[in-house]
């Protein structure tokens, strides 16, 4: 904290689930927020923000956001009281306590977390439940799994560069990203390497704000781009002059012969829908000695064939890999958290042994409505909006159902609160200490507490404290969650380790500024530089156990059936984090994508017309919502945004599994872009 023109000034972190991380200068006068900038100590955000983050101001003080612990009596019925904490513990703590002891075991008990906020001490929620013992939780993920281990059987970990050498390549090829929305601050180092000549290449099957940016914009189908990077890896192979680095590779040969023999060029460019001269102007530019930086966007793997469409693609930037020329490189994800020693998420009860129930995060409440001896009856609820986000938010109703308690945490009466017994106030961002690395750069920041508590909000990390102590009040040591304050938390994340690769002698040094960690020693350390691209396998016996294809061959994509046409596509949208937009001011909620994007030329087969109200429908269910035409959109595809005026389009989402997931994460993913629908006029 500094002092300036009668503001302190506090250092934040943007804690959303973006590739940003940015860090955040926040003006408090008279123990106000009052604005919020930038922080350009912050060496990959450089003082910018997103519109949604510079209106932070107006997150903390929305008059929708959640001043008190509610009770909703009886569940369903909208009749609200506040309640006071300790009323809200005593009934939660009895609660679990019965069932402890109706049951024998807290496996009753469950709890879904995910992205909500992603600083280490949020992972107190895990704490928690993990300082109950044996428990039922949720795992996995619905974000980026399938293609991290897509990337690990190529690259044996997770490789993904520093981002801020994307600067200096003379090439970059995005496929299925979309930064231009998802990860606005990439465009710094995108938009230097284009002052000095380079070329954007975008491929997408949406023309999106970052194609419309591109030098070259490939308009490919979904779930073929596994097929282009095999028929540019085919190309280069047949050619003399190339930068194929692939001659000693354990089982080269095996591929090769698949390449020449069984891989059809004639199907890639039907499938993908690219001619053949614009897949022969990729294999030219991957065949250049220039820097290309290739980068998969989490898009991309949302299909079944999505893990290996992104192993193939890692193949591809592996086989050109030109490692001691700056601005080569491959993006994915970059876990830096997984650095750290994530002691929160890491705690364990000394007392019990530890057998948790697991359940797939895709599926949970699906899984959840089948588990017996003892069924589910208890659920705590932080950081996520499963009924918004979701696949079959139906069958989250009907667990709620059979639930004797459902708790969630959150700022705002989301749609998953609304059905909840009790829904508890937590902290802003602004309002509790936390420590957070990224996913994509290699900046770690402290959050400092700028504000005090907004009315009787309060940190997951403090009520998971308090309701530990009720509950060992209630019944001596039944939870061994540690009484430590969030600075103790953040001191214990800051381990010798951590303090070198940063710089510094202790976390404090941190609320000077943000720090990066020393990626050169630490890629010394954990693989040498010059042998990370060299680690690279197209032959992976780790897949072969996995019981997946040991070489990334051809996978084919997910198609409908005749009564589903229309495959419907649900990215991320500009002015939403996922469900989070309320606090945004009313132009920017006037500004946001609402409508269904949909071929003309589909439309007027149908005689739809512009502005009309369409119900998307398929057998899982189905929602509504005003028709937007695109001519840019390919045929047959529908772009709806998440979070619709009439509700979340996952009302027609089933689970498909992806085909990857379980390396890295445990369980698959959801193939959320698998998913095929037909539209009628209302
Ligand atoms: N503004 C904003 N930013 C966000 C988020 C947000 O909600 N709002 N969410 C954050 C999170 S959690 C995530 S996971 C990331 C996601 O951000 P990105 O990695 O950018 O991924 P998406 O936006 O899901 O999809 C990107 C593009 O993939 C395309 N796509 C779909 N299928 C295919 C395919 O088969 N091949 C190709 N080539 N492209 C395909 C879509 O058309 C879309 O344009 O964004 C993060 N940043
Ligand atoms: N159709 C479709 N569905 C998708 C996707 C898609 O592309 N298409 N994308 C998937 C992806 S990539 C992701 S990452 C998931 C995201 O799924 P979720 O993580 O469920 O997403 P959010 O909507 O961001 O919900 C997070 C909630 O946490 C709350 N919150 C914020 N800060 C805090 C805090 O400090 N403490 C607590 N307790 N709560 C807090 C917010 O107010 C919000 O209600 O959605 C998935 N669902
Ligand atoms: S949402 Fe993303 S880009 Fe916006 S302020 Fe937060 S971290 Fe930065
Ligand atoms: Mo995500």
């Amino acid at each position: 904290m500094t002092a300036n023109n009668s503001y302190q000034i506090f250092h934040n972190v943007c804690p959303r689930n973006c590739y940003n991380t940015c860090g955040i200068l926040s003006y408090v006068r008279d123990g106000k927020l009052e604005k919020v900038e930038g922080d350009p100590a912050h060496g990959y955000t450089q003082g910018r923000l997103c519109a949604k983050g510079y209106a932070y101001p107006s997150y903390v003080y929305s008059p929708e956001r959640l001043r008190y612990p509610l009770w909703q009596y009886p569940r369903g019925s909208g009749r609200w009281q506040r309640i006071s904490w300790e009323k809200a513990y005593e009934l939660i703590a009895e609660k679990i306590l019965e069932l402890n002891q109706r049951y024998g075991s807290n496996l009753a008990l469950a709890y879904n977390k995910f992205s909500g906020n992603i600083g280490l001490l949020n992972d107190a929620v895990n704490g928690m439940f993990d300082a109950l013992g044996t428990h039922t939780k949720a795992v996995g993920s619905p974000c980026a799994s399938a293609g991290m281990d897509g990337v690990t059987y190529s690259f044996g970990y997770n490789l993904s560069s520093d981002p801020e050498m994307m600067s200096k390549a003379d090439y970059i090829v995005i496929w299925g990203a979309n930064p231009a929305w998802t990860a606005i601050h990439q465009f710094h180092f995108i938009n230097e390497a284009r002052r000095k000549g380079a070329k954007l290449i975008v491929i997408d099957p949406v023309y999106t704000a970052t194609a419309a940016k591109a030098d070259i914009y490939f308009q490919i189908q979904p779930g073929t781009d596994g097929l282009l990077a095999l028929a540019i890896i085919k190309g280069l192979s047949e050619e003399k002059k190339n930068r194929l680095n692939a001659h000693d590779l354990p089982g080269w040969q095996q591929f090769k012969s698949y390449l020449d023999h069984k891989f059809d060029m004639l199907t890639a460019t039907q499938l993908t829908g690219l001619r053949q001269e614009a897949i022969a102007e990729l294999t030219e530019i991957y065949s250049s000695d220039q820097a290309i930086s290739t980068w998969v966007g989490f898009g991309l793997q949302r299909h079944v064939n999505g893990g290996q469409n992104v192993r193939t693609i890692s193949s591809l930037a592996g086989l050109t890999a030109n490692p001691n020329v700056p601005g080569n490189g491959f993006y994915y994800f970059l876990p830096a958290s997984s650095l750290f020693p994530r002691r929160l998420a890491n705690l364990h009860s000394p007392s019990q042994t530890q057998n948790h129930r697991l359940l797939n995060i895709n599926t949970f409440a699906k899984d959840a409505l089948s588990l017996t001896e003892p069924p589910l009856k208890f659920l705590w609820i932080a950081s996520r909006n499963p009924l918004a986000q979701d696949p079959q938010p139906q069958y989250w109703r009907k667990l709620i159902d059979q639930l004797e308690m459902m708790v969630t945490v959150d700022l705002f009466m989301t749609e998953t609160a609304k059905l909840s017994d009790l829904v508890l106030p937590v902290t802003s961002f602004f309002e509790a200490y936390d420590l957070n690395p990224g996913y994509w750069h290699y900046w770690v920041g402290i959050n400092e507490q700028a504000i005090q508590p907004y009315f009787e909000a309060k940190s997951d990390l403090d009520i998971a404290k308090e309701l530990s102590q009720k509950l060992n009040r209630m019944k001596p040591n039944f939870s061994s969650f540690p009484d430590l304050t969030a600075e103790e938390w953040i001191e214990n994340e800051c381990s010798k380790d951590i303090l070198s690769l940063l710089g510094i002698n202790s976390w404090q040094a941190l609320k000077k500024g943000p720090r990066k960690l020393n990626l050169q020693r630490l890629l010394a350390e954990k693989t040498p530089e010059s042998t990370r691209f060299s680690e690279f396998r197209i032959f992976s016996p780790h897949a072969k156990g996995d019981s997946l294809p040991a070489l990334p061959k051809a996978s084919f994509p997910f198609t409908s059936d005749h009564r589903y046409p229309f495959r419907l596509l649900s990215p991320q949208s500009l002015l939403h984090i996922h469900s989070q937009h309320q606090w945004l001011p009313q132009y920017m909620k006037n500004n946001m994508s609402k409508s269904i994007e949909i071929n003309d030329k589909d439309a007027q087969n149908r005689n739809l017309a512009e502005g009309n109200w369409v119900t998307v429908y398929n057998a899982t269910g189905a929602f509504s919502g005003q028709l937007h035409f695109n001519p840019l959109l390919p045929r047959n595809i529908l772009v709806a945004p998440l979070t619709l005026a009439s509700g979340t389009v996952n009302n027609v989402i089933a689970h498909v599994p992806t085909d990857m997931g379980k390396l890295g994460s445990s369980v698959s993913s959801s193939a959320f872009y698998d998913i095929f629908v037909n539209l009628e006029k209302q």
